[in-house]
């Protein structure tokens, strides 16, 4: 495969790179080739599956000189690659994609008219690969969406997930969850690679014994294998010939099923090794920031990481190289600590396989990993016990006691004397169960840690992590989020990227978003803002189509459109959205508040909770019953509705971002790492009513106050409560809106009279409310007072809306990739 005994001219079928231009008539040809030779339909017998189908592999075949030739160039070149380590890539759908990155998008439109198919109705038969949760997933796709179009080299690790994130449905309000079944059309975007598969084991014991020199060396004997099977997905750069590869990881049983059992009958029992091993990559675990310790997801976590590090250092590098000198080539960036295992895991290949010594194999092992972490949350913090991880991994238990040994004697050797410290430090806890902390392991190994916003990176330091901060402050350091601009604003927002590019006359803003500052004076220009407001009109307009179409919703265009889309989680606060909105309702009802005087809105949820989160659905619960009574209530003259459009995911973000007016991320200071949803909605031109948590901090310090609605408690304030005793139910005594808010909600009456079915969220809220929403309701409403009022002088509205188009050129994830550059991979 690797010989040079093959004639150069003949390499590639075209030339050295298939590229457009070419002409509508070439590629309807190829097409209907794909259709007649690659589909085995004509034209007139095919299905809308087949001519997706064909579509796909014409433009997928312009990426493959591409991808060929990127392959070529770095590994005639070799110099340090990214290797980005993640249990989820939340893809979202690839055609528009491909198209985009070729420029093939006109030439696509026009070739399907002259065959009479609406290209729309192809595109909309894409499955997406939803093969992640919400943020950390979707980052991944977008740092490696940047990395490729910087001509980064960078390879993707991750698993190929049989099923993605569940699909939501409501019923009777609440939510029910159907399997993601995304591969059953069959995906046109991947490539199995099963003759690079790679074995990988679980459990058994490990021994000691001396090796030829003498020295002792441990010997791992696992107790059952797996196969992971190699998929890779083009990550095409845009318009640069450069295609990077996502590798996903499949598992696959080691050998088949016993035939001697199955012809005796027992059908179960001979397929059920095979079933065993096809579970760990079965199904995406459906927890967003609250991992579950659960021993299938260790198995995954184990199961991609040492495949990716095989495939790495046996198919990556060449033959003969020096593992000496393996930080020169690589970087494993660890995407939170689902990947950590891959510490020890790298320990054991250099230490047990190349007969490294323990101090080399840590030195080269520290150079390797750089971390980082995307929450604060106590809970989301992964730990697993140490008899789980010993009876799965063995050797890999002992590995990290080593590591752990190591590393608190240099703690001791720092801090003579101070036992608690240590104590604190361990990778070891000891309480409530012995247990691994994969943060502390991350940390200890780590080049770099970093965190995801500058609020979210001090806290990091100064409460999480405080005593590895103290030890290692130049370890510590902040890469703050961004989103790509070629899908989230380019793709899903063409008539916006039409008026900026006309503004600026030049479409360099898609790969330098910095240059949007240029878009400044143009905040000034009465003629400029119409059209803006046109596009958001237009906008709109095709939500409004889109909801129709997929949910049966009707969007009232003329509304503000208010818009809170992300995972459903306390710290959120998607109850706190709940109440406005019932406030608004409640006061109208009690004739505290004139209808005049309530601005048409609509308010648009979208949100999925995780299965087992039971306060999480009952709220998803509540929020479809208030939108069933206000949306049906005349009382409110359409000017207030309640839209929940079920199974929020990548797509509908691309259709929904683009028409809001006004972008929620009302999260308790504090708690939200970053948000990327924040970055994608001042992008599209909706401001932002927000809290001093994440990266909305240094949105807010970018577009200034006044084109911000700020509000609620800071962190310190929030930390200063909690300490003088947080009593949620006295906001409840001293505001009357709160408390006829919640009576209202209390009562029944959004739920049929039922008490019961509101009191697991009011409950929560009055007795707990570990997240203060009791707290920053009154400033919240306040807010919401000043949209209104500047809502109502639609210039001036316009005006702040363009500059918070202008003023976010930072949040590029091709910036957040320049960072990570810069501060920790030197790549
Ligand atoms: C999941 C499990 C354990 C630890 C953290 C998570 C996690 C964090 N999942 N998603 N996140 C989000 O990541 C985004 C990207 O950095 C952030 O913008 C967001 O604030 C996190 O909640």
């Amino acid at each position: 495969r690797r010989g040079s005994a093959f004639p150069a001219s003949h390499e590639l079928a075209t030339g050295p790179v298939k590229s457009p231009p070419v002409t509508v008539d070439g590629f309807v040809q190829e097409f209907l080739s794909e259709l007649n030779y690659g589909q085995g339909v004509k034209l007139s017998q095919s299905t809308i599956n087949d001519q997706y189908l064909a579509l796909a592999r014409t433009v997928r075949s312009y990426l493959m000189a591409a991808w060929l030739e990127t392959g070529h160039r770095r590994r005639k070149n070799p110099t340090k690659m990214v290797a980005y380590l993640s249990a989820e890539y939340l893809l979202g759908r690839q055609l528009g994609n491909a198209l985009l990155s070729t420029n093939l998008i006109s030439i696509a439109e026009q070739a399907m008219h002259e065959c009479g198919i609406d290209i729309a109705e192809l595109r909309a038969q894409e499955i997406e690969p939803g093969l992640g949760n919400g943020g950390l997933g979707r980052l991944a796709a977008c740092f490696v969406d940047s990395l490729a179009t910087m001509d980064v080299p960078t390879i993707g690790y991750g698993i190929r997930y049989e099923y993605g994130i569940f699909r939501q449905s409501f019923e009777d309000g609440r939510q029910v969850e159907q399997p993601d079944p995304w591969l059953r059309l069959g995906s046109p975007w991947e490539f199995p690679h099963p003759e690079r598969a790679v074995t990988v084991g679980f459990g058994g014991q490990t021994e000691e014994s001396a090796d030829e020199e003498g020295r002792n060396r441990c010997r791992w004997t696992p107790e059952r294998q797996v196969r992971g099977v190699p998929y890779h997905y083009m990550v095409p750069g845009y318009r640069n010939g450069v295609v990077n590869t996502l590798r996903l990881w499949s598992a696959e049983a080691h050998e088949g099923f016993d035939l001697q059992v199955f012809n005796s009958g027992d059908y179960a029992r001979a397929t059920q090794a095979q079933t065993v091993a096809e579970n760990i990559s079965k199904v995406l675990y459906p927890d967003d920031s609250t991992p579950q310790g659960k021993e299938l997801r260790l198995q995954q976590q184990y199961f991609f990481v040492a495949c990716s590090l095989h495939d790495f250092i046996e198919n990556t590098l060449p033959g003969d190289f020096d593992l000496q000198n393996l930080p020169k080539r690589i970087i494993f960036q660890l995407n939170d600590t689902h990947p950590v295992i891959a510490v020890p895991e790298l320990m054991r290949l250099l230490v047990d396989e190349k007969g490294f010594d323990w101090d080399e194999a840590w030195a080269i092992t520290q150079q390797c990993f750089a971390y980082t972490c995307h929450t604060l949350l106590p809970e989301a913090l992964e730990v697993w016990p140490v008899e789980l991880l010993g009876r799965l991994l063995p050797r890999h238990l002992e590995i990290i006691y080593r590591i752990n040994d190591d590393f608190l004697a240099q703690v001791r050797e720092a801090f003579p004397g101070d036992e608690w410290r240590v104590r604190r430090m361990s990778i070891i806890a000891e309480h409530p169960q012995r247990s691994v902390r994969m943060a502390f392991l991350a940390t200890v190994a780590a080049v770099k840690v970093n965190g995801v916003a500058a609020l979210h990176s001090q806290l990091l330091r100064d409460n999480v992590l405080p005593d590895f901060a103290e030890l290692w402050p130049e370890k510590f350091t902040n890469v703050t989020n961004g989103i790509t601009p070629r899908r989230f604003v380019r793709l899903a927002n063409r008539r916006l990227s039409g008026l900026v590019t006309e503004a600026l006359g030049t479409e360099e803003w898609v790969t330098d978003l910095d240059l949007l500052r240029g878009l400044e004076p143009l905040a000034d220009d009465a003629a400029f803002r119409e059209q803006f407001r046109q596009v958001k009109a237009a906008n709109k307009n095709r939500l409004a189509l889109v909801l129709e179409g997929r949910d049966g919703l009707v969007l009232e265009q003329d509304h503000l459109i208010d818009v809170m889309v992300k995972r459903l989680h306390e710290y959120k606060r998607q109850s706190l959205k709940l109440l406005h909105v019932v406030s608004l309702y409640e006061g109208v009802r009690s004739g505290r508040l004139p209808i005049e005087r309530v601005t048409p809105r609509t308010v648009l949820f979208g949100a999925k909770a995780a299965p087992g989160y039971h306060l999480a659905k009952e709220t998803i619960a509540l929020i479809n019953h208030v939108a069933a009574v206000v949306n049906e209530d005349p009382i409110m003259q359409g000017r207030l509705k309640v839209l929940f459009p079920a199974n929020y995911n990548v797509n509908l973000a691309e259709k929904i971002i683009p028409a809001a007016d006004l972008s929620e991320q009302i999260s308790l200071a504090g708690k939200e790492a970053s948000g990327t949803g924040n970055m994608k909605f001042a992008l599209n031109g909706a401001l932002t009513i927000g809290t001093d948590d994440g990266a909305n901090v240094e949105i807010r310090q970018l577009v200034g106050d006044d084109n911000f609605f700020l509000f609620g408690l800071s962190e310190p304030e929030v930390e200063a409560l909690r300490k003088e005793g947080y009593v949620p139910s006295s906001y409840y005594e001293q505001d009357p809106v709160l408390r006829a808010t919640l009576d209202l909600i209390g009562s029944g009456h959004f739920t049929n009279g039922s008490r019961h079915s509101a009191a697991a969220v009011v409950d929560n809220l009055l007795h707990h409310d570990p997240f203060m929403a009791l707290a920053d309701f009154q400033a919240y409403l306040a807010a919401q007072d000043r949209v209104d009022e500047a809502y109502a002088d639609q210039d001036a509205w316009s005006r702040m809306a363009i500059l918070n188009v202008a003023r976010c050129g930072f949040f590029s994830s091709d910036r957040s990739m320049r960072d990570y550059l810069d501060k920790i991979w030197h790549a």
